[in-house]
């Protein structure tokens, strides 16, 4: 049997109708409500939805899109409520259920019918050599994690994966454990992520973060939407555009799929979005190749150049670029060789095409360039991004009103995760002033990042794995090579709300302890308690959860990591663990000692809507070596696929949360109960020899020549890009070798996979 993810996939009845052209409307609300009320029933949905991103209440577990000063009554989007409600289900697992279904039949399930049976309610543990996963209580589980991180030959035997679901005060004492242990082995779900976006922007603005606010959305001229789903990923990221398009301003979509929400949005909030046609949304849309993007700003790059030859001194921002950049000559020279004949093959675009949206930013003084997944997610990713911060600086769109840098954020505290100290390589002034403030050295070597930490797994130098809040099995590249790399583990334990494939892919012993959600009512020792997250605009505020929680036997995040530091590292010592777990305001005042932005902490977010982190680029300064903004050289690259191969991107469908499809269906791409399935232009069909609704394998290949396989999914013609596959993660994670990373960011290539299709079981089946 392939280890490649489960066996029992649900039955493909597909049935495709026509992709939609709108997004959301009534359809949506409907879509959301069925949900909800069929997890949660009426009372919890009520009780959850009428609370979702209102000032006091939960923030939405859905995304990072930041919510309004203003808000209304509904704050929350169709995606929003599938998901908050997937957390208040009604469903439980109980000790009952894992006694009728032992670890390799749950192994067989697919993520969908793992995640339908609800949240899970005590700590299980699954002891070597036996079949099942049997209760435990708090104290001995916690103390067999004790045991076994403690009788390591060295801390970084040991790794800590968390999502950005992690709230901040749990994000906070996890890497503060982490480092008290001895490790700097903290690898996120940002690795496989936005992590070419930390290192783009890094490297050029010296912060890895988006400079823009919902305001600057409002006012811009010219919103470009690159490689990102709206529609469905950040849905109300379309009441933003619709705002950005009610002022007069312009947006361009590039997208090698003509996604829903990028051509007409009907806002479910307002009377218009109901009764009317809708908000046109995008103004022009760019049908890229995969991987196409760097050339395409190499070539805008080129002519505003060009443009600036014309007419000197009226298309670039030459006091701009004077007075806070560095490396425009070399930029500038090298931007001058780019040729069309480059640019067309990369983008698969025309030269009307391009020109028309040159046309446009010439037109436009106030430009943001918003991305996600279809930009970080390649080989080049950071270049990429590199090239649209030059875009940027070219004409000094950073730094004012209604312009800058917006990289989209996914898990809705992805970004605070990161601003507390979650990351393997967190600069030396954040260990400096956790070294002062809790009296310890912490450990200096770079800890492991998703890609590291599976290859020490795989090669023995690794055996303890924690996961918090995330499926880690599913969600990383190779997915064999994963999987074998977690069973050859000492120990694995999931700090989780509900069951997924991570728990049943185990370790010689492995542990689930089960954990509050958002929504989940927090009582300690000193009272009820609320979290703060940070949004994808650096928006810090509250989060309280409304129900009661789905068992008495859940704690919460912040007391499993207090009670498993203290376990860990012994009675005494500077840090007051048992403290931060009673009373989550002490957390916060150690934060506002040592994460700068955060001072006074507890004042500044008990007011509705808390505040926003400043981003010094705003102020001009660039917290880069040079103190100025770096316009970058890069060379040109894309992705060339030898003849009979397609480009293959791993992307979400509208019914799916990561590694968690809530139903077999995609709404907005017309695909219904089915998700093996590849989404081909008919032409490239046409060329191939094949047809729509055939059964092909997924054949990925690899540099060294070695392939990997994906059997069984039915071909959709779909009016992709030329060249151009798509197909949903996590069931072609197993396609991306473990070495096909991202340069500079290391993030797994999980949009840009040489694949070729075969015949289902035709003659190139043996070889494989
Ligand atoms: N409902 C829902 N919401 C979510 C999530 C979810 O799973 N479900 N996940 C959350 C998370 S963690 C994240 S990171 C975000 C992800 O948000 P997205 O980045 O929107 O997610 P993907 O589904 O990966 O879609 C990638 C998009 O990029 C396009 N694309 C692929 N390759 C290229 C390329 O080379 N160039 C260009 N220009 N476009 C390309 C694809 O066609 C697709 O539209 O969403 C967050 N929100
Ligand atoms: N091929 C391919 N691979 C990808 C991607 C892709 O586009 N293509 N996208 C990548 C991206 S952008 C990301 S972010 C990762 C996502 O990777 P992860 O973040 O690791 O995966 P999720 O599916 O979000 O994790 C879901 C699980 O989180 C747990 N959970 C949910 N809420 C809570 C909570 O409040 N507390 C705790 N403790 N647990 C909770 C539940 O048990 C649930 O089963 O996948 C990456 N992998
Ligand atoms: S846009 Fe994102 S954060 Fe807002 S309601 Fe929808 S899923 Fe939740
Ligand atoms: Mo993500």
């Amino acid at each position: 049997m392939s280890a490649s993810g489960p066996t029992e996939d649900p039955r493909d009845d597909l049935r495709v109708t026509a992709p939609k052209r709108v997004a959301a409307g009534v359809p949506a609300v409907a879509h959301a409500m069925e949900y909800s009320l069929a997890q949660a029933g009426p009372r919890r949905t009520l009780l959850t939805l009428l609370s979702l991103n209102q000032a006091e209440g939960i923030d939405c577990p859905g995304c990072a899109w930041p919510d309004p000063q203003h808000r209304h009554k509904n704050e929350y989007c169709e995606n929003g409520a599938k998901h908050v409600s997937d957390e208040a289900t009604t469903r439980r697992v109980t000790r009952e259920f894992f006694a009728a279904h032992p670890v390799d039949e749950l192994d067989r399930k697919s993520d969908l019918w793992l995640n339908q049976q609800g949240r899970l309610t005590e700590p299980m543990v699954k002891r070597p050599g036996a079949t099942h996963y049997e209760p435990i209580g708090w104290d001995e589980a916690l103390g067999i994690v004790a045991d076994e991180l403690t009788a390591l030959g060295s801390p970084d035997e040991a790794m800590f994966y968390t999502s950005g679901r992690l709230n901040n005060e749990a994000a906070f004492l996890l890497q503060l454990f982490a480092r008290a242990y001895g490790t700097n082995n903290l690898p996120d779900c940002s690795n496989m992520c936005h992590e070419s976006s930390g290192s783009g922007l890094g490297e050029t603005l010296g912060i890895g973060k988006g400079s823009v606010s919902l305001d600057d959305i409002h006012e811009s001229d010219l919103v470009f939407v690159v490689g990102q789903n709206p529609g469905t990923n950040h849905p109300r990221m379309l009441s933003a555009l619709e705002e950005t398009k009610r002022n007069g301003g312009k947006v361009i979509a590039v997208n090698p799929l003509p996604e829903a929400g990028l051509f007409r949005f009907k806002n479910p909030q307002k009377a218009r979005g109901v009764v009317g046609r809708g908000t046109e949304i995008a103004d022009q849309f760019l049908k890229i190749r995969p991987g196409g993007d760097l050339a395409l700003f190499q070539m805008l790059n080129r002519l505003l150049l060009e443009a600036e030859d014309a007419a000197p001194g009226t298309v670039l921002d030459h006091d701009y670029i004077a007075a806070h950049t560095t490396g425009f000559d070399a930029f500038a020279a090298h931007a001058r060789t780019i040729t069309w004949e480059h640019v067309l093959t990369a983008t698969g675009l025309t030269r009307a095409e391009i020109e028309q949206v040159h046309a446009q930013v010439l037109a436009s003084r106030r430009i943001i360039v918003c991305w996600a997944m279809g930009l970080t997610q390649h080989k080049h990713g950071v270049p990429t991004i590199r090239e649209l911060v030059s875009f940027l600086l070219l004409r000094g769109n950073l730094g004012r009103p209604g312009a800058g840098v917006c990289p989209v954020r996914g898990h809705s505290n992805v970004q605070g995760d990161r601003t507390m100290g979650i990351w393997e390589r967190v600069p030396d002034r954040f260990l400096d002033a956790l070294a002062a403030e809790f009296d310890f050295a912490p450990p200096r070597a770079h800890g492991y990042d998703s890609v590291a930490g599976v290859r020490a797994m795989r090669d023995g130098r690794a055996k303890v794995f924690v996961g918090v809040a995330g499926n880690f099995v599913r969600a990383m590249s190779d997915s064999d090579v994963t999987e074998a790399a977690l069973r050859s583990c000492s120990l694995t334990v999931q700090i989780s709300t509900k069951l997924n494939r991570s728990h049943t892919v185990c370790g010689e012993t492995a542990l689930i302890l089960p954990t509050l959600g958002r929504s989940d009512r927090d009582v300690q020792a000193s009272g009820e308690q609320f979290v703060t997250v940070e949004d994808s605009m650096s928006e810090v505020h509250q989060s309280r959860g409304r129900l009661a929680p789905a068992s008495p036997h859940l704690l919460s995040e912040v007391a499993i990591i207090s009670r498993l530091a203290r376990r860990t590292l012994g009675p005494g010592g500077a840090i007051p663990w048992e403290d931060f777990e009673a009373d989550y305001a002490l957390v916060r005042d150690r934060i506002a000692r040592v994460v700068p932005g955060f001072e006074d902490f507890n004042e500044r977010v008990a007011v509705p809507g808390g505040f926003r982190l400043p981003n010094p680029v705003n102020s001009g300064v660039f917290p880069t070596p040079s103190g100025k903004a770096v316009f970058v050289v890069n060379q040109p690259e894309w992705i060339e696929p030898p003849a009979g191969h397609l480009v293959l991107q791993t992307l979400r469908s509208h019914d799916q949360w990561n590694t968690i499809p809530y139903a077999m269906n995609d709404r907005y791409r017309g695909i219904h109960d089915a998700r093996r399935i590849v989404m081909v232009n008919p032409d490239d069909l046409a060329e191939l020899g094949l047809a729509d609704r055939d059964l092909v394998d997924l054949v990925s290949v690899w540099t060294d020549g070695s392939e990997r396989r994906a059997e069984g999914f039915r071909v959709v013609a779909y009016p992709a890009a030329r060249g151009s596959a798509a197909s949903y993660y996590p069931e072609t994670n197993v396609l991306v070798p473990l070495d096909s990373v991202a340069e500079i960011s290391n993030t797994p290539t999980s949009k840009g996979v040489i694949v070729r299709l075969e015949p289902a079981g035709g003659a190139g089946a043996a070889a494989g």
